[in-house]
């Protein structure tokens, strides 16, 4: 039932001959990449899981049991084109599963440890997925019970596995097993996963990758971040986010034959001492962790002299902040601008340090085709600041069984609409100046207003609510809700609308920092909210 085309939009036959006559797709799977790898080096080190009782394991023994796993997802009954949400912290067991799933053609859907009810419940029904991976208990929260809840409202779902005690579940680990017999795997043009939009709408979208054209951007960010055997990549931010799997994270690393090390938490308390342990050479993290830790290197008593890279994206990163990482942790700094729906742009090793510091980078391809245009579709002069419009052989032609908004998100002829406002350097490189989509940044994690005013609405007192990104020191930008209350109502302290919304069962980074109680919002001529003057509004706010 799985075809790209079908349930997703894909590239036109006449592109689809160019990327590949142009060799930036090799007909590569990640169940073959593993396997060769394997067979290459089969006692490298591939993965290390640092936690207590660290583990590791060698090429050879995260492809067999990548074999062991995925036979026993097939003798389960889940097969190619099957949906599973994979909702896994930094563990050894998130590579393990999604290399499983890759062998037997399963799509993983890449759920947020952040996320909750809400979420899960939509991924899982909206992918009609088969399966839900989770941990029994992570960060204090038990996995388990959501899992049955989900599993209750959603009649695809049959299987929930659990990473520990599986409870009324079943056990990760009873999962594998012997003799190894697969059916036939995916071909390279198919998609391998769905990946999280990071959303303007109601509910997040699914991104459809195939084999094909994300391998090509794992080997252009090999290429370009200088990735090989030797490097040694440690994952700070979930390992389900776009950037850290694939920028080149651990996708890329474990592509290039090098060791990836999962790094439990973000903080520099954590990862300062994992650096020095493991001899670190590579990192990614977003601007808040980057000042965090450019505050803390150089009061800690730690060895980083073997970190080379750390690469800072996912949001705005100020040239001020940027100046100041190099020589706080001793290593080079590359900004990357990029997005799960495909284009991402490194600034170079090459470059000169002004242009490291004050642009977001250029395209990994050159055949990214990049238009930078105004609010009527046409392109601005060189220089100008405009809307970023790409196209390229890993950027996707529509989003999942979403045809509705397919038609806005992208141009007729295939375009996507990144939302970005940038303006673009005479050496290419493009400098995010903000956005034209309505979303929150919140230090790399992105909030869709709509949905959290959706949940904010159903609460008994709120007549309206707007919610709206401020300005902030460190994550570069909080939510603000600005709610008006019916006629009549008690008045709400803005606890209780923050209780309200994480009652809801919703990622924790998607409550609003802020609550403020309006009588009214700024009208636009057609009597819609207007978001900019609720945003300049919100902006004096935060001066006062
Ligand atoms: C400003 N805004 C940025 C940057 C992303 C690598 C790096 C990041 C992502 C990512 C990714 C930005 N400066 N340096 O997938 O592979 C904002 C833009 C963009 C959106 C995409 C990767 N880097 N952004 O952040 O899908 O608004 O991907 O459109 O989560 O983040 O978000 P996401």
């Amino acid at each position: 039932t799985l075809t790209p085309g079908v349930d997703a939009p894909t590239w036109p036959p006449e592109f689809a001959e160019r990327y590949r006559a142009a060799g930036y797709w090799r007909g590569e799977t990640f169940g073959g990449v593993l396997r060769e790898r394997a067979a290459a080096h089969p006692d490298r080190i591939a993965l290390v899981d640092p936690a207590p009782g660290r583990r590791t394991w060698t090429y050879r023994e995260l492809d067999e049991r990548a074999d062991r796993l995925a036979a026993g997802f097939a003798a389960r009954g889940i097969g190619k084109g099957d949906r599973v949400v994979l909702h896994l912290p930094n563990v050894g067991e998130f590579i393990e599963v999604v290399f499983a799933l890759f062998r037997i053609g399963a799509l993983p859907v890449y759920a947020l440890p952040a996320h909750r009810e809400t979420e899960i419940g939509h991924f899982c029904s909206f992918a009609e997925a088969v399966a839900y991976v989770v941990p029994d208990r992570h960060a204090g929260f038990d996995h388990r019970e959501l899992a049955t809840r989900v599993r209750n409202r959603t009649p695809s779902l049959r299987h929930v596995f659990v990473v520990g005690d599986p409870s009324e579940h079943t056990a990760l680990s009873d999962v594998p097993c012997d003799p190894v017999v697969l059916p036939a795997g995916p071909e390279p043009h198919e998609l391998a996963f769905l990946q999280l939009s990071g959303g303007t709408t109601g509910v997040p979208k699914l991104i459809p990758r195939t084999y094909d054209d994300y391998i090509y951007s794992l080997r252009g960010s090999n290429e370009i971040c200088g990735v090989d055997a030797d490097t040694r990549f440690l994952v700070v931010l979930p390992a389900a986010h776009n950037f850290p799997m694939s920028s080149p994270g651990w996708l890329g690393t474990l592509y290039a034959g090098g060791t990836v090390v999962l790094c439990p938490r973000p903080d520099p308390t954590t990862a300062l001492p994992l650096i020095e342990r493991e001899r670190i050479t590579m990192t990614g993290l977003v601007p808040p962790l980057a000042l965090l830790w450019t505050e803390a290197g150089p009061k800690a008593q730690h060895d980083l002299s073997s970190l080379e890279l750390t690469l800072v994206g996912g949001a705005k990163y100020s040239a001020e902040a940027a100046r100041r990482l190099e020589p706080a942790l001793g290593c080079r700094l590359m900004q990357v601008f990029g997005m799960a729906e495909g284009l991402v742009n490194y600034t170079r090793l090459d470059d000169d340090f002004e242009t490291v510091v004050t642009t977001q980078g250029r395209p990994i391809s050159p055949d990214d085709e990049i238009r930078i245009v105004d609010d009527t579709g046409h392109d601005v002069p060189d220089g100008a600041f405009g809307q970023l419009l790409t196209r390229g052989p890993y950027t996707i032609r529509g989003y999942w069984r979403a045809p509705e908004h397919n038609a806005t998100a992208f141009t007729e002829d295939g375009f996507y609409r990144t939302g970005d406002v940038v303006r673009r350097t005479p050496t290419g490189h493009l400098v995010v100046e903000g956005r034209a989509k309505d979303q929150i940044n919140r230090g790399g994690e992105k909030v869709a207003p709509e949905e959290v005013e959706n949940i904010i609405l159903a609460h008994p007192s709120v007549h309206d609510v707007s919610v709206v990104a401020v300005p902030d020191a460190y994550l570069g930008e909080r939510s603000l809700a600005y709610v008006v209350l019916r006629e009549g109502a008690e008045q709400l302290k803005p606890a209780a609308i923050k209780r309200f919304v994480r009652d809801r069962g919703i990622a924790d980074y998607k409550v609003p920092d802020l609550v403020e109680f309006v009588d009214a919002f700024p009208q636009t001529g057609v009597g819609k909210v207007s978001k900019k003057g609720l945003r300049s509004a919100a902006a004096a706010t935060e001066q006062h």
